[in-house]
């Protein structure tokens, strides 16, 4: 079998290249080229057997086309590639639209125009309910039939390929699904995200801390710094301060899992006989201040609200407050589960970030 992946350097690509791999698939991972090495999250894959990286970038269509020619035999087409950062699609609107959106269009169309027979995913996501929630119950939650409210360009974008996505499949017969994924989160996560930020912060003060560890430390409410108690230090090399974690809103709710799990997911979608949609998901809600509780909590802080502090420069123009879906579907049709819990994906993820195993 053999796939292409777009995005094979973003934190998903490069879980869903390691599954393939191990599935003894030849793998085609699709790079945008950059002024500096992109690759470190697929470090251990680029002397693979099976496994090529080519370059391209999704919002040139002569450069899908040109990949897709060279591999008209592929089996399976993951898209995974998009301006992916919600706050960023509000000050880089047009440059989002283009990937995250016409992107998508630009290798449906490239499929359809060279007679492709190959399978396709597309990466949809949870940001295009925005608002709105159905109830029952045992609570508010999304599935497949949730209508679309999205919040931000990023999740319009989203929104147009999804769309597109259905219309492939309906109108040229394509084999297209899509995942509408909730938050997956794991050592891989870009910093700039909320869990990931958070715990290479717990990372980086923790190894701090230890460097330190004979000095006692002030962790005052109105300082922006947490500070060692100067007068204690022996050496001026020494730094004296640290800087405390900023962020915006703590009070959303999101329903995280983890990035391994979800791939397998979407490997799952493509070996259905019929193209479909399906919501992947834990089914499980928490607020960032809960995610804060956990990831401090394993660092030994019971109370990290000195540790934090909330900056408006974080806050988003428009704020999805609620995420946390239902995937029967998913586990029905594909016997697909999480395997992961948030607590056990929590401490994943800040012992990466402590012993810089964070690849
Ligand atoms: P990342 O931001 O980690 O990865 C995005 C990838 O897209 C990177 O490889 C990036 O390359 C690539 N890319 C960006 N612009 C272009 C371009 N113009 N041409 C080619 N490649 C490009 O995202 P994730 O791995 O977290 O997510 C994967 C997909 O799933 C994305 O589409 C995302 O929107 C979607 N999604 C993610 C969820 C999540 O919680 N992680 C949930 C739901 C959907 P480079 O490395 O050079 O930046
Ligand atoms: P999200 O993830 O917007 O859900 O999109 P992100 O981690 O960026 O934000 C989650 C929530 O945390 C709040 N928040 C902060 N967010 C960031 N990035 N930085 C902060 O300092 C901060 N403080 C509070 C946000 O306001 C938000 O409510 C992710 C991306 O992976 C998308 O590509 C994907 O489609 C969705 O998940 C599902």
């Amino acid at each position: 079998m053999k796939a292409i992946i777009f995005g094979v350097t973003g934190q998903d690509g490069s879980h869903l290249a390691d599954l393939l791999l191990e599935k003894n698939y030849t793998v085609i991972g699709v790079s945008r080229r950059c002024s500096v090495d992109n690759t470190d999250r697929i470090k251990h894959l680029l002397n693979s057997d099976g496994f090529n990286l080519v370059q391209g970038d999704i919002t040139d269509v002569f450069s899908v086309m040109n990949i897709l020619k060279d591999n008209e035999d592929v089996d399976e087409i993951y898209n995974l590639a998009a301006q992916s950062h919600v706050k960023v699609s509000f000050s880089q609107p047009a440059l989002t639209w283009d990937i995250t959106g016409k992107g998508c269009l630009n290798i449906l169309q490239s499929i359809v125009d060279l007679g492709l027979h190959s399978r396709f995913y597309q990466a949809s996501s949870s940001e295009m309910f925005g608002k709105n929630f159905d109830e029952c119950n045992d609570g508010k939650y999304q599935d497949e039939k949730t209508k679309f409210m999205p919040q931000s360009p990023y999740a319009i974008a989203k929104c147009a390929a999804h769309y597109m996505t259905r219309l492939f499949r309906e109108a040229y017969n394509v084999h297209a699904s899509a995942g509408i994924l909730f938050n997956h989160e794991g050592p891989r996560r870009g910093d700039t995200f909320v869990t990931r930020k958070i715990t290479k912060w717990i990372g980086e003060y923790t190894k701090w801390r230890r460097k330190h560890s004979e000095y006692p430390v002030s962790v005052d409410s109105d300082e922006d710094y947490i500070n060692i108690e100067s007068w204690k230090l022996e050496s001026n090399e020494i730094k004296s301060s640290f800087p405390k974690l900023r962020l915006g809103n703590l009070d959303a709710s999101r329903d995280w899992g983890y990035a391994g799990d979800y791939v397998e997911a979407m490997w799952l979608m493509m070996q259905q006989d019929n193209p479909d949609d399906y919501v992947i998901c834990t089914g499980e809600t928490h607020t960032i201040k809960e995610f804060l509780d956990v990831a401090f909590e394993h660092i030994n802080i019971s109370d990290w609200s000195n540790y934090v502090v909330v900056d408006p420069e974080f806050y988003r123009p428009a704020e999805v407050e609620y995420l946390c879906g239902s995937s029967n579907k998913a586990s029905e049709k594909l016997n697909w589960k999480p395997k992961t819990s948030f607590i056990e994906l929590v401490k994943m993820m800040v012992d990466g970030d402590i012993k810089n195993e964070n690849i």
